[in-house]
């Protein structure tokens, strides 16, 4: 048997593993389910790690789950600022389904309905336990809570860290463990390592039984800060003194796992919520609060050494959506059958080198507005009928990532074929969602 028929039959075996809810874990001494670490950044760019091509932020822990796992070149979040792109990594389902589709703050009384499926819910029934460590940002009344919505464990800061009146010099946002608030104005140069702290303390205290930590860091988000021994360690600037703190926390998870022999069963996820604010969307075009590129397209790393081969470079188009049918199906559960789950179980991109998927429509939202579709390479921008989109305008990603040249007058097929797809989208949605127009996230 050649050496290439038995790496095939060796992917094979761990696909079908992973696909039976048990990812390669029949051959370990002591077979257990999968653990999850998802980490979630605020604002963080594509262009802002050095694996994404950063020339002056430097974050070789996150480089290194890149080089021992899988690093996505064409992983999208489904809305391009903060409560939308949760609300949809958390349930699997386009912000407009549970109408978190704006930017929540201290002023707001709404939140996550109690009907949503949080992935805290599904892998809570699955015996996980579960916690938030860090921001949440679908609801800060007691009602919405993380603590309410599928989440053992509760430690960070409820929205985003620029929110609440000034005091002291800071913004007011609180701190809170549970359901109470420790600290007011929560103190934000050592944040990310107290959240760091909070993980590793989950984990080893969770270390017996299956757990999910969804790691939910502040920073980079305005008002960036970094602790002292931080600071000024980055060639860029404080904001990357903030990134870099972070990439250290990363380290110190793996870190934390492999001494407790977890690594080969834990699976450490790495992403942002949307494109940047203060940083860097490297080449792409546009920034947070656009669906351009820089605003949507985002970092996504994935490691585990148990389940992922290294070394796998994935140009397949992925979206947040993804994260919660996959993390279910790899937890040995079942999708629910009576609400429409936007994303799909991307095993096979995670632990395939060369896998791909089917081509599927990827809507992207602004509030209520639909203002862009994409299927394959293809990318339409449906108009927002203000100055800086005027018409619609297609793009062909695979040619021209920096999306400047507009190919609607070429091929006015596409253009009507992307339309037809999104008006038939809209039309299954719920009140309240349009196409085009330029809506205030706020
Ligand atoms: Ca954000």
């Amino acid at each position: 048997m050649s050496a290439l028929i038995t790496r095939r039959a060796f992917l094979r075996s761990v696909v079908a593993a992973a696909v039976a809810g048990h990812p390669v874990l029949a051959a370990d001494r002591h077979p257990r389910r999968l653990n999850f670490v998802l980490i979630n950044c605020d604002d963080l760019g594509y262009g802002d790690l050095s694996c994404y091509g950063s020339p002056t932020i430097h974050t070789p822990n996150v480089d290194s789950l890149a080089a021992k796992g899988v690093r996505f070149t064409d992983f999208d979040t489904c809305a391009p600022v903060c409560t939308p792109s949760r609300a949809g990594l958390l349930t699997g389902r386009y912000a407009i389904r549970s109408g978190l589709t704006r930017i929540l703050g201290p002023v707001n009384t709404t939140g996550i309905p109690e009907s949503e499926q949080t992935i805290g819910e599904a892998l809570k029934s699955l015996g996980y336990a579960t916690a938030l460590i860090g921001k949440w940002h679908l609801g800060h009344l007691p009602q919405f809570l993380p603590t309410r919505h599928g989440f053992d464990y509760y430690y960070g800061i409820p929205y985003s860290n620029n929110m609440g009146d000034r005091v002291d010099g800071r913004p007011n946002c609180p701190l809170m463990r549970g359901e109470q608030i420790i600290e007011q104005p929560a103190i934000q140069e050592t944040l990310t390592e107290r959240y760091t702290a909070e993980t590793i303390g989950f984990i080893k205290q969770n270390k017996d039984k299956p757990f999910f930590v969804y790691l939910a860091h502040n920073m980079p988000h305005n008002p960036v800060s970094a602790s002292e021994r931080f600071r000024g360690r980055s060639k860029g600037g404080l904001y990357g003194d903030a990134v870099e703190c972070i990439d250290w926390g990363v380290g110190q998870i793996v870190n934390t796992l492999r001494e407790l022999g977890l690594e080969r069963n834990t699976l450490i996820m790495f992403t942002s919520d949307n494109g940047p604010n203060l940083g860097s969307a490297g080449i792409l075009r546009g920034k947070k609060g656009q669906v351009f590129e820089g605003g949507v397209r985002v970092p996504f790393v994935a490691y585990c050494p148990g389940l992922i081969p290294a070394g796998i470079v994935c140009h397949q188009p992925a979206t947040n959506l993804d994260i919660f049918p996959t993390l279910i199906r790899l937890a040995g559960g079942k999708l629910p059958s009576d609400r429409p789950i936007d994303g799909r179980d991307i095993t096979k991109l995670l632990t395939v080198p060369g896998a791909s998927l089917p081509s599927k429509p990827f809507f992207y939202f602004v509030t209520n507005a639909l203002q862009a579709v994409r299927v394959g390479k293809w990318k339409l921008h449906l108009g927002r009928e203000d100055r800086l989109l005027p018409k619609p305008e297609l793009y062909n990603l695979q040619l021209d990532i920096r999306e400047s040249v507009d190919r609607s007058d070429e091929y006015p097929h596409i253009v009507t074929e992307l339309k037809q797809i999104a008006q038939r989208f809209v039309s299954d949605l719920p009140g309240g969602a349009h196409i085009g127009g330029s809506d205030a996230p706020f």
